[in-house]
């Protein structure tokens, strides 16, 4: 009787070890979903910056500009970590974006954490640039 109690015992805590590991491993695993930001470009008040000019992502997430006002604008990388010109350029969006609300996004996937500047080339001089820094 007592050879089965102690291998019911057994299998309990052996069942148990498998429930907790399993979680465990799917807790671990498991990275933080993805976030989509949005950047006006212009603001609500006509002001030719991006907004918020500065935004703050992690590795995989994506970020959408939105022609807000005073178009038109574009978006077009300057320094992005190492320098690195084709990861600029895919960056980019350099068409200028003349219909309301149009929408481009860049996914920020397999990039180096690090400082990314950019600006508008209409309204550069004006001040619309904007940073985004992606978290290591
Ligand atoms: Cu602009």
């Amino acid at each position: 009787m007592s050879v089965i109690v102690n291998l019911v015992k057994r299998l309990q805590l052996i069942l148990l070890s498998l429930v907790v590991g399993g979680l465990a491993v799917a807790f671990l695993s498991n990275p933080a979903a993805a976030e989509t930001y949005i950047v006006k470009m212009g603001s609500d008040k006509a002001q030719l910056v991006y907004d918020p000019p500065s935004l703050t992502i992690n590795q995989g997430d994506t970020v959408q500009w939105v022609n807000n006002k005073v178009y038109p604008h574009n978006v077009v990388f300057d320094k992005v970590p190492g320098g690195d010109a084709a990861l600029a350029a895919k960056l980019s969006h350099k068409a200028l974006l003349t219909a309301p609300k149009q929408v481009v996004e860049s996914a920020f996937v397999d990039v180096p954490p690090g400082e990314y500047t950019y600006y508008c080339t209409p309204h550069r001089g004006a001040g619309m640039v904007g940073k985004i820094i992606v978290n290591g």
